[in-house]
């Protein structure tokens, strides 16, 4: 039975996980669906102390600038590596690897660094065999929002923020790595000189994997504001906006199912590991999109954590005119839109503790309280909200007292569920299910109020880290997609013909695999279905214009130049 390895090198921690297929074809009716078999995580703070983190990033004076060390992320592969191989699995059965890293943080090589990747030393830990290859010691990571300027002026080079958001799927944002890579020129040329290639942290991890620089993903390389999105090659516009000579530091851009090497010399010999496979990474959105199943346009996950995510497939590269949202590749090879709303749980639990309740008495109060909640609306922006944009923080209430409890915690459900179905319209699509995932998923009182908005069902996701999840499941799907060849002509519906991209050929969506099959049984959602009530859905379809004109009346004039960095 083969095992998929996927692993996530997010901001705080490296993650693996490891699922065992039985099925030789995906959705084979005789085979179990695929099982986690092991589960493992490395806190970059806790566990490598040593690096001076906190919560995975370098302090600064500059509360704006946030970098973490490249090396931090080499030593936890190789420890992660280490404690998989003395797991007591049999990792002989190890088919095929992939990964999932923060999006948007870039790693910086100089010349040295194609032949030191390709001899490394088994019998020495790998972070000692890199220092030396690095042309910036520190890599900038998507929490970093020190690039206003060079966000203007990549705007303005290309024709504007609206031209660049239509050609790469996002207006500048300051966390972007072509903002990041143009501050990096400008304040340090000669390192910028030194610079052979620039990775980002998931294309960084795959070639280390790999003994070789590795390319890029889409999915990850639409996080770059440099990536054409029609035709997912490098847009040499861009390019030209953002640094002198990048083109010829880029890695490649390949589909995002593509076998990009085997497992190199240093992994086998070092750790006992297999010459597995080692398919793209590609960056922790779209990996989650494949963790939470969202395969097909339609379907569309609202994760409720720390802050609100909408995200979702689109077939089409529908770009967000207001400027807030994202258009990321997907790695079924269509796309995914994105939004994110700070003012997620923070708000909720804000209303919960003014007026003294607990989860189950907020609840109550939502089961207590119609529907509409009797005219009232609220903006519950407490901090600086991303979506709409909102510079200045403030709570505003319309037809409701501070003071009523009930209504109050109504009115902070009502007005997050009406904001993310009002800021996802731009994607163009109609959601038919929702994935709901994150904390407060947990709460069904919120996801009746999710149904009842949207007007669709609602399911809750039962995984627990999806960007790591969808890595293991891409690699399963490229080994499958490789494993085919040439199908021949009666090979069933699943084992449709496949077209082998070329490197930054527009893929449209792949056919080949079944993406259904790949995440049916892990990736799906379980549990009750929560229905909309279609005397609710009415009342909503009423109350949403009443509230997009509230928050014209509150949202900031200007257009943003940057965004907040929250987590989403
Ligand atoms: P993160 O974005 O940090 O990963 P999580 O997805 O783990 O966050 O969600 C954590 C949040 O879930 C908590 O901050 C809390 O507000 C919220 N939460 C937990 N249980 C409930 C509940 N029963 N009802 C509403 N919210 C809840
Ligand atoms: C997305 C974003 C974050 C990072 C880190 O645009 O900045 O979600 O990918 O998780």
């Amino acid at each position: 039975m083969p095992l998929y390895l996927g692993l996530d090198s997010s901001t705080q921690s490296l993650t693996a996980l490891l699922l065992e297929v039985d099925a030789p074809v995906p959705g084979d009716a005789s085979g179990r669906p695929p099982r986690v078999v092991f589960e493992d995580s490395i806190s970059f703070d806790d566990e490598l102390p040593g690096y001076g983190t906190r919560h995975g990033v370098l302090p600064a004076d500059d509360p704006a600038v946030a970098a973490s060390p490249p090396l931090m992320w080499v030593e936890a592969l190789d420890r992660m590596m280490s404690r998989l191989s003395a797991s007591g699995i049999d990792l002989s059965r190890l088919a095929a690897i992939s990964g999932s890293a923060q999006q948007h943080g870039s790693v910086y090589l100089n010349g040295h660094a194609a032949a030191r990747l390709a001899r490394l030393d088994a019998s020495r830990p790998l972070a000692g065999q890199l220092g030396g290859v690095l042309s910036r010691p520190v890599a900038p990571i998507w929490m970093d929002a020190s690039t206003s300027a060079e966000c203007r002026e990549i705007s303005a080079a290309v024709g504007g923020a609206e031209r660049l958001a239509q050609l790469t799927g996002s207006r500048a944002f300051e966390r972007f790595t072509g903002p990041q890579i143009r501050k990096f020129f400008k304040h340090e040329p000669d390192a910028w000189a030194a610079t052979d290639r620039v990775h980002l942290v998931s294309s960084f991890l795959a070639s280390l994997l790999v003994g070789a620089h590795a390319p890029l993903d889409p999915g990850d390389a639409s996080g770059m504001n440099l990536m054409d999105l029609a035709t997912r090659r490098w847009l040499p516009e861009a390019l030209d906006a953002t640094a002198p000579g990048l083109a010829a530091k880029l890695p490649p851009i390949v589909p995002a199912k593509t076998p990009i090497g085997r497992l190199a010399l240093y992994w086998r010999l070092r750790y006992g590991l297999p010459a597995a496979r080692v398919v793209v990474w590609s960056g922790d959105n779209p990996s989650s999109l494949i963790g939470s199943g969202l395969v097909r346009e339609g379907q569309v996950a609202v994760s409720l954590g720390t802050s609100d995510t909408v995200f979702g497939v689109m077939q089409a590269p529908r770009v967000d005119r207001s400027g807030t949202g994202h258009v990321f590749g997907a790695p079924t090879g269509d796309y995914m839109g994105l939004t994110c709303f700070r003012n997620g749980s923070l708000a909720r639990e804000r209303i919960r503790d003014q007026h003294g309740l607990d989860w189950e008495g907020f609840s109550a109060a939502l089961r207590a309280t119609p529907p509409g909640n009797l005219g009232a609306l609220m903006l519950p922006w407490f901090e600086p909200e991303i979506t709409p944009h909102v510079a200045q923080p403030g709570v505003h209430r319309l037809g409701l007292d501070r003071s009523e409890a009930a209504r109050n915690v109504r009115a902070v459900v009502e007005a997050q569920m009406l904001a993310m179905a009002s800021h996802s319209r731009w994607m163009g699509v109609d959601f038919d299910a929702i994935h709901a995932t994150g904390g407060a998923a947990a709460n069904r009182d919120i996801l009746q109020i999710m149904a009842d908005v949207f007007g669709v069902a609602v399911r809750r996701l039962q995984v627990g880290n999806s960007a790591c999840l969808g890595a293991a499941l891409r690699a399963y799907h490229a080994e499958m997609v490789a494993g085919l060849g040439d199908p021949p002509p009666d090979s069933g519906t699943h084992l449709a013909d496949h077209r082998q991209g070329e490197p930054g050929e527009r893929e449209g969506r792949y056919v080949g695999v079944d993406w259904d099959l790949i995440v049916q049984g892990i990736a799906e959602p379980t549990g009750e279905i929560v229905a909309p009530d279609p005397a609710a859905v009415e009342v909503y379809r009423d109350m949403a214009p009443r509230y997009a004109e509230l928050e014209r009346g509150y949202r900031s004039p200007d257009a943003p130049t940057g965004d907040f960095p929250a987590p989403c």
